[in-house]
């Protein structure tokens, strides 16, 4: 403001402006202050700064040191930048001497960032061929993105004691100090698995398979979130994985491979396995369920669903979340049990399933009633139609209470 207007106009002119001024220096101040505490965060399970597994251990020990060298850096530029301004700001005084080039500086100052980008990508080279070994692979998980959950399906593996396919969503079980690999798909849309604590990302791509290393040191649960925009839920697209110990995943194998129990007569749950026959099995399967007749129950969500696929529900209260790990099944004081377990006692709390007195039942009651209300599915109803007739995510049934109670009570039979 060299030339001041000495008006009354003029000095408000200029008052607003040092207001104004002074509002974008305290809103970035307040910015960076914001960012800088949201670092100190204890509760951060999604912390890539603290990796469980061998994958994420590589991955922390390239970006720990780029980290620094680039923080160095930054903080050097930004500090010169700000003498600069304040020191050589226009306050009046003659044009320096010009001059034209400076070949000495130039070319060291283009010397030193070759130097430190060709360590870092040695370096990054080295670990992106680590983190791509497949050799040592001594598990197969098949790894399916959907809008808005991850379908988890392992193949016979007889050593495991996996002697039929078993299929899950949501929580990802392996067992712990085992190397798995997650051969990654997607039936619609690009999704990205990322559990950050145990893994790097890897996008899941529709009719592409992407392999993905994964193994944890010690049994605990672990979260993550999908990490490649995939539509209007893709904030509601979470996972958890879940490392056991190789007893206690043994346990885990021999529960998912349990056949089929029909409710009881004359109860609330053989009610409520009627009026899942009539509403669900469209879309969700059920392994073993037959009708009175002694027909199997074959779901049919490929002619109901975008992607072709609904969770697999056989042994749904085995997890503890439901529709894209983004609600609990669990209720919180259960769940905090189950995640504040150490890693020698957590195969026990995890084992239990959920049992009635376990049962997030506001949710799961929730979702019953009016799933697009607690996970957006459409932003506006006309893509229904344009999509033929099919779903994205689950619809709104039109359940009565009654049938909802039913429904809870059969669900809490699938152990
Ligand atoms: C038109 C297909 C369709 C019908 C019919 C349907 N669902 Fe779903 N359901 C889905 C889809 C898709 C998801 C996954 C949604 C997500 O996570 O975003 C889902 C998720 C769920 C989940 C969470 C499962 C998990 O592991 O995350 C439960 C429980 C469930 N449905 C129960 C039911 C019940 C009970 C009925 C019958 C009253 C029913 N659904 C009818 C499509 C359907
Ligand atoms: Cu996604």
């Amino acid at each position: 403001m060299r030339h001041q207007n000495t008006t009354d106009h003029g000095t408000t002119a200029v008052n607003r402006l040092a207001g104004m001024r002074r509002r974008v220096v305290g809103s970035i101040a307040g910015l960076a202050g914001t960012m800088f505490l949201a670092g100190c965060a204890t509760n951060a399970p999604q912390d890539t700064f603290q990796p469980k597994g061998p994958n994420a251990k590589i991955i922390d020990d390239l970006q720990k040191p780029v980290f620094a060298v680039a923080g160095i850096i930054g903080v050097f530029v930004t500090v010169v930048v700000i003498i600069a301004v304040f020191k050589f700001r226009d306050k009046g005084q003659p044009i320096p001497h010009q001059s034209h080039g400076n070949p000495a500086l130039e070319i060291t100052l283009t010397i030193i960032p070759a130097l430190i980008l060709t360590v870092v990508g040695v370096f990054t080279f080295r670990t992106v061929f680590d983190l791509a070994k497949t050799s040592d692979t001594e598990m197969i998980i098949n790894v399916t993105g959907q809008q808005w959950w991850w379908e988890y399906d392992y193949p016979v593996q007889n050593e495991y004691g996996i002697t039929q396919p078993i299929i899950t969503s949501g929580q990802l079980v392996i067992p712990a100090g085992t190397k798995v690999l997650l051969r990654q798909t997607s039936r619609d849309v690009i999704h990205s698995y990322w559990i950050p604590a145990l893994n790097g990302k890897r996008d899941a791509v529709p009719g592409r398979v992407h392999l993905n290393r994964i193994e944890a040191d010690k049994p605990g649960i672990y979260a993550g979130q999908c990490t490649e925009f995939c539509g209007l839920s893709h904030a509601n697209m979470r996972m958890e994985a879940v490392a056991l110990s190789k007893a206690d995943f043994a346990k885990w194998v021999a529960n998912q491979l349990k056949p089929y129990a029909s409710p009881a007569e004359n109860t609330l749950a053989k009610e409520g396995e009627t009026v899942f026959m009539n509403q669900c099995i469209r879309c969700h399967q059920v392994n073993g369920m037959k009708r009175a007749d002694g027909t199997p129950v074959i779901a049919a969500p490929d002619e109901n669903m975008v992607s072709g696929a609904a969770p697999n529900l056989s042994h749904l209260m085995s997890r503890n979340t439901f529709a894209g790990a983004t609600f609990d099944l669990l209720n919180k004081s259960c769940r905090e049990d189950v995640w504040g377990a150490e890693s020698e006692s957590f195969g026990a709390k995890y084992l239990g399933g959920v049992s009635e007195d376990c049962l997030n039942q506001t949710d799961l009651r929730g979702w019953l009633r009016n799933a697009p209300a607690m996970k957006p599915m459409y932003a506006n109803p006309a893509l229904l139609t344009s999509s033929g007739g099919k779903y994205r995510g689950m619809p709104n049934l039109g359940l009565t209470e009654s049938d909802i109670e039913k429904l809870v009570a059969y669900l809490l039979t699938l152990k």
